[in-house]
This record gives structure tokens, C-alpha cells and sequence, in this order.
């Protein structure tokens, strides 16, 4: 039998958009062989895949080579998606998908100057600190009813949103715990404390060509 080459995900433990690529691989059940990326010393293969060079990068058995890590999410669990990521119940997907690319394209963006300009300007910190924080609060509210995004049950949006909450939180954990936003708080603290979350942040030395293979997701040391 002619065995079919892994999908290689190249990866980086503390990277929030690798940290989604993996939640939803994991998810999905998608063996791959995990290639661990240095930023500041990218591996020559890896440039020569995706001159982009942002991770995460998927390149899948066909050939394909997969740059975002939205796009890897959803790849993965068009493979599989046996916890129903991609059917939140009670709402349509295209809801799903504008509340992440909303992440993505304002709340981060206001992160990225709360957590970098504060080297530089108070000022510019907080007005992104609050901003982003008008985000949070909506996502506070949608928390209200079922302690999920949307509907009753964990989705994509969950998974795709929480590694960014956990930056901002990580910022000043002091301020954001004293916000009023009970749902979230409970919300972040079940994803830091999730099996799933836990299991993905191994840690895994910096990968270079020639090493024996990384297999991700890990099978539980108990599995049969
Ligand atoms: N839109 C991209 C963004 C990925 C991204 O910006 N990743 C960061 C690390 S968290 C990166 O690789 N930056 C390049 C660098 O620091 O050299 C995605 O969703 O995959």
C-alpha cells in the first residue's frame, strides 16, 4: 500500500492564529507533521514554501499550501468535523464569519497598539485598550445566554476568537479582570483551562530538515 504523505503544519507554540490552525486540527482529528518555526530564524523550507512568511502554514497532501490560519481551520475541519464547529445552532454561519473577521480585522489590530504602544504612549494604549474593549463587551453579551458564542455548544468562533482574548488579557490581567464582564471571564478561564487548549501548547523544540517526524495532534497517553 503507497502511503500518503501528512499534511505539514508549520507552526509556533505562542503564536494566537497558529495556537486557532491548531485547536481546529486537533479538533478535526487531521494527523499532520508539525514543523516548530523560530520567528526571528525562520527555516530556509519553510521561506522558500510561503515567501509570505507568517505562520501558520499548512501544505496539504495535494500540494496545496495553505497561508492563513482561518483558511487552515476551515480545511481541517472540511476533513472533519466531528464536535460540529462549522453547525453552531441557533445561527448561521455567516454570522460566525463576521464576527471573526470583526476579530480579526478591528479588534486586533486595537490589541496589537494596546500591547505595543504602551512602551510609548499612555495615551495610545488606553484609547486602544478601550476600544478593543468595546469588542470584548459584545462578545460578553453574546456569552450571556449559553456561555458560547452561538448556540449551545462550542464553535469555530469560540476557537478562532479565544487565543486573541487570552493576548489581551495577558497584557494587564489586573485591569482586565476587573472589567464587568463576567461572561467572558468565565468563558477565557474554561478555554485556558480546556483540555483541548492545554494539549495544543506543548511545547516542541525548533524544527529543522532532517529530524525524525512530529506528529500533531499527540495521541493521549492513555489512548488504546
Ligand atoms: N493573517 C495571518 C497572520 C499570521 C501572523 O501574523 N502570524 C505572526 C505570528 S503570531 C507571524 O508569523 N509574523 C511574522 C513574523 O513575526 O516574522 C494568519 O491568519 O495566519
Amino acid at each position: 500500500m503507497v502511503k500518503m504523505p501528512l499534511p505539514i503544519l508549520y507552526s509556533f507554540r505562542r503564536c494566537p492564529y497558529a495556537m486557532r490552525a491548531r485547536l481546529a486540527i486537533a479538533a478535526a482529528g487531521v494527523e499532520c507533521e508539525l514543523r516548530e518555526i523560530v520567528l526571528r530564524d525562520k527555516a530556509a523550507e519553510f521561506l522558500a514554501l510561503s515567501p509570505k512568511a507568517t505562520v501558520p502554514v499548512m501544505q496539504t497532501p495535494a500540494g496545496q499550501v495553505i497561508d492563513e490560519s482561518l483558511d487552515i481551520m476551515l480545511w481541517a475541519l472540511g476533513q472533519a468535523d466531528p464536535q460540529g464547529w462549522m453547525t453552531p445552532d441557533g445561527a448561521k454561519s455567516d454570522q460566525m464569519m463576521a464576527l471573526i473577521l470583526r476579530a480579526d480585522t478591528e479588534f486586533k489590530p486595537n490589541l496589537d497598539r494596546y500591547k505595543y504602544a504602551s512602551r510609548h504612549s499612555e495615551d495610545v494604549s488606553s484609547e486602544a485598550r478601550d476600544l478593543a474593549g468595546q469588542f470584548l463587551m459584545h462578545l460578553n453579551d453574546l456569552l450571556a445566554g449559553t456561555g458560547y458564542l452561538f448556540g449551545k455548544h462550542l464553535s469555530l468562533a469560540d476557537m478562532a476568537i479565544a487565543p486573541f482574548v487570552r493576548q489581551f488579557a495577558n497584557v494587564d490581567r489586573q485591569w482586565f479582570d476587573a472589567q464587568h464582564w463576567p461572561h467572558l471571564l468565565a468563558w477565557l478561564e474554561r478555554f485556558l483551562n480546556s483540555a483541548a487548549f492545554l494539549s495544543i501548547m506543548q511545547k516542541y523544540p525548533k524544527w529543522q530538515a532532517g529530524d525524525a517526524l512530529t506528529l500533531f495532534p499527540e495521541k493521549a497517553a492513555n489512548a488504546p
